[in-house]
């Protein structure tokens, strides 16, 4: 039996499925009293640092929680898990963290995007039993924006470089905290939990080889497009710039099933699934409870990192009950969500924040608050617009193309659309991102609906302007065609991931085929054979 600490701010779902897929059971933390009572004392910490020690404050569980880890007893932490037992953070200065270590959490001081999120390597500092079986040549998913630098650094366990090098992991006794998030990290990230859950009188090891230095990987997200089709069943649909009818029959295409497929590509080798909800826009999410129930099934075998997008956004149901983006994202994170994307409402709140400021209301900035930045990623649906002169759009962003437009044009803006490409707004792509990681957005999915479904390659110009204007990572989407769309976005742009649908569903090409096509020109993960 483990015993999880829910604080109720995020997704402890996966870190209990994934214990459960182990064989192990699972009891909750509902008092103070169950932390003394446990017997190996797991601790999945999501969200952000003032609110997680206000809750742990609020329920009576600090004093316990300290007790259990400096009586040297059998605990995980994992992620905010890991950085709680410190002095405090630099995310909320003034608030106290647990204090059983020296140190503070600080925030990467690095010119790459922050937060760090995707694959990275470890660098052990010491023999532990939570190596065992490791090759030394594996990633792990990282999400954060803050780390921890211990006063002891004999607790130190791994290290890991992301501009700086940083403490990824410490140990002490039978206790153990990791930055990474071993839930979410496939076959090697269950091997570990495995070792943390499995008999404590193991010998501890040193993984064959240790890295000198490790490296972020470029990530490949297979993305799940979602709708009812005309039966009413929820399908996997695909739309050529949109349009996810079939030219002759009219009908919805339907490209397989959600559960099925986002497992299919989990097991070839996928770094990332995105579902998108995409007539969320119209049909309130919490009705649409086929949707959750997609991702709880999905997360029960499914151990990358799922992002669910579609319909966030406040909503007013027709008895006249209110319903806040936030409560709405809270729900996908309760089934399973690591990640929430905000399409249409994203462009309402920068035309409102252009116009009177940031307010401190909107979904972007409430979500971002209690689940962290990294939490909530935006995603724009821009439609190229061509002009003949740059200061013809003074209020966008106007790019020279090499590609002319149909007279000519050398110029051309991006211009964003809401309510899945159907209605065009005054706003630009580089402007919206830009506003966006200004109040808190963390990554930034970047569509293109000239080249959705086209197969043509994704649309570099839009790729660099946008990833070139803002410091988060950006997820280039819409166009793969060809394995070698995959190295061209990498190498001529600084997106950090790249998201296919039509290729991987049709079966054209497959996600491995993509990865060994990339090995060796790109710094990607490879798993090992399940
Ligand atoms: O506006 O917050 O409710 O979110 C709706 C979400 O649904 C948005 O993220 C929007 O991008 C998406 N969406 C809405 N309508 C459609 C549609 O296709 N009719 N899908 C749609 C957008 C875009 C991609 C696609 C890539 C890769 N899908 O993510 O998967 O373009 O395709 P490819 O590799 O086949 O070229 P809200």
């Amino acid at each position: 039996m483990v015993t999880v600490l829910d604080y109720g701010a995020g997704n402890v779902r996966s870190v209990v499925n994934a214990v459960r897929h182990l064989g192990e059971e699972v009891s909750f933390v509902r008092t103070p009293e169950d932390i003394l009572m446990a017997s190996r004392l797991l601790f999945p910490g999501v969200g952000a640092f003032g609110e997680m020690m206000k809750v742990l404050t609020k329920r009576g569980f600090v004093e316990p929680l300290r007790e259990y880890i400096l009586a040297g007893r059998p605990f995980l932490g994992i992620c905010l898990g890991l950085q709680a037992l410190f002095d405090g953070s630099e995310e909320a200065p003034g608030v106290p963290g647990l204090g059983i270590f020296r140190g503070v959490v600080r925030r990467f001081r690095s010119s790459l995007s922050v937060p760090h999120i995707g694959w990275n390597g470890l660098k052990p500092r010491k023999p532990s039993r939570l190596l065992c079986g490791l090759r030394g040549d594996e990633k792990f998913y990282f999400v954060h924006s803050y780390h921890v630098v211990p006063d002891d650094e004999r607790i130190i366990l791994t290290t890991t470089d992301y501009g700086e090098e940083f403490v990824s992991a410490v140990q002490w006794e039978h206790g153990a905290a990791v930055q990474f998030h071993p839930e979410k990290s496939g076959a090697e990230g269950l091997s570990l939990l495995k070792n943390f859950l499995s008999d404590q009188s193991v010998a501890p090891v040193l993984p064959p080889s240790v890295p000198i230095r490790t490296r972020l990987a470029k990530r490949i997200i297979a993305c799940l497009d979602v709708r009812s089709d005309d039966e009413g069943d929820l399908v996997v649909t695909k739309g050529d710039q949109y349009d996810v009818r079939d030219r002759e029959r009219g009908t919805v295409r339907n490209l397989g099933n959600p559960v099925a497929l986002a497992r299919q590509y989990y097991d070839e080798g996928a770094d990332e699934i995105t579902f998108l909800n995409i007539t969320g826009f119209r049909d309130f999410p919490l009705f649409d409870m086929p949707m959750l129930e997609v991702l709880r099934r999905t997360s029960e075998h499914v151990f990358v990192p799922l992002t669910i997008g579609g319909g966030i956004r406040d909503y007013r149901d027709r008895s006249g009950r209110f319903y806040s983006a936030l409560e709405v994202a809270s729900e996908y994170f309760r089934s399973g969500a690591d990640k929430v994307s905000i399409g249409s409402d994203a462009v309402s709140i920068v035309e409102d924040v252009l116009r009177d400021g940031p307010s401190g209301k909107s979904s972007i900035e409430t979500i971002a608050k209690v689940y962290g930045s990294q939490a909530v990623v935006i995603s724009i649906d821009p439609r190229r617009v061509y002009v003949a002169d740059p200061s013809a759009v003074p209020s966008a962003v106007v790019i020279p193309t090499v590609l002319p437009g149909p007279h000519g044009e050398r110029y051309c803006w991006y211009q964003c659309t809401v309510k899945g490409g159907r209605e065009g707004r005054p706003i630009d792509a580089v402007t919206l991102a830009k506003v966006c990681e200004s109040i808190g957005a963390g990554e930034i999915l970047l569509n293109c609906i000239d080249r959705d479904g086209t197969s043509l390659g994704f649309d570099l110009e839009l790729m660099r302007a946008v990833s070139e204007a803002v410091s988060i990572p950006v997820i280039a989407s819409s166009g793969a065609g060809r394995v070698e769309h995959f190295l061209e976005v990498f190498e001529h742009t600084e997106v950090e991931a790249a998201l296919a649908a039509g290729i991987f569903h049709r079966r054209e090409v497959t996600i491995g085929e993509v990865k060994a096509f990339l090995r060796g020109k790109v710094e990607i993960r490879h798993e090992r054979a399940r």
